[in-house]
């Protein structure tokens, strides 16, 4: 597959992935540049950090979080914390912009009054990828996901709500936003080992902000 990456001609628009997955292609375009400064902010407090699962392995995606709560893994477990295990205190605040964005593409897809209270950010570098997995460990499952995009893009495995379910392939570029709930709200899903690349503001990496309602 091959896309042009820096193109002018990102595509933008709504694309369906299931009953309740929608795909904004370009929606945080307006304002990434601008969220640069916001991630260094947080970085400076909640560095990312690569971490465990509870069956030992390192995550190749680094990780940190910001709001209430945060997600984190280790050999204990998945679950949500209200502090930085690292750092032993809470995690950054979710910038207000970031929360607006969330609850704001939310409603374009439906789902009223989505306030979140937790974002994961992941980072990948080139061959970093995240294994198939379901979100579960949130308490409401009647709460969609949100998901941004920035920087490199990558490959996203959507599959079904068994593990071995054929999986589609979706590009996701810088600025997309996907959001999804409801019938497809543990769908299995994952990112391919990330290609190669540079982008002009992002650099080597992908950064990718996942808005959540946990507690
Ligand atoms: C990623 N995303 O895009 C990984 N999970 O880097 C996820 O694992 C994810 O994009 C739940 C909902 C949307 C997502
Ligand atoms: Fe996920």
């Amino acid at each position: 597959m091959t896309f042009d990456l820096f193109a002018d001609d990102t595509p933008q628009g709504r694309e369906t992935l299931g009953p309740s997955a929608v795909l904004l292609r370009g929606h945080a375009l307006p304002q990434a540049e601008s969220w640069l400064a916001l991630l260094e902010q947080i970085e400076a407090r909640s560095p990312f950090r690569h971490m465990y699962t509870p069956g030992g392995y390192r995550m190749s995606a680094a990780m940190t979080c910001c709001g209430e709560l945060g997600w984190i893994t280790d050999r204990r477990g998945y679950r949500y914390s209200a502090t930085d295990p690292l750092t032993g205190q809470p995690w950054p605040p979710m910038p207000d912009a970031w929360r607006a964005l969330a609850g704001e593409a939310a409603q374009q897809a439906g789902f009223q009054g989505f306030e979140p209270d937790a974002c994961l950010i992941n980072r990948y570098v080139p061959g970093a990828k995240m294994s198939l997995h379901q979100d579960k460990d949130e308490r409401d499952h009647s709460w969609p996901v949100v998901s941004v995009s920035l920087g490199l893009p990558a490959v996203f495995q959507f599959g079904g709500l068994q593990r071995t379910d054929k999986t589609q392939r979706v590009p996701l570029f810088h600025g997309d936003v996907l959001v999804w709930g409801g019938a497809d709200r543990l769908r299995f899903h994952g990112i391919l080992p990330l290609a190669e690349g540079e982008h002009p503001r992002f650099g080597a990496q992908r950064i990718n902000l996942t808005f959540r309602k946990a507690g």
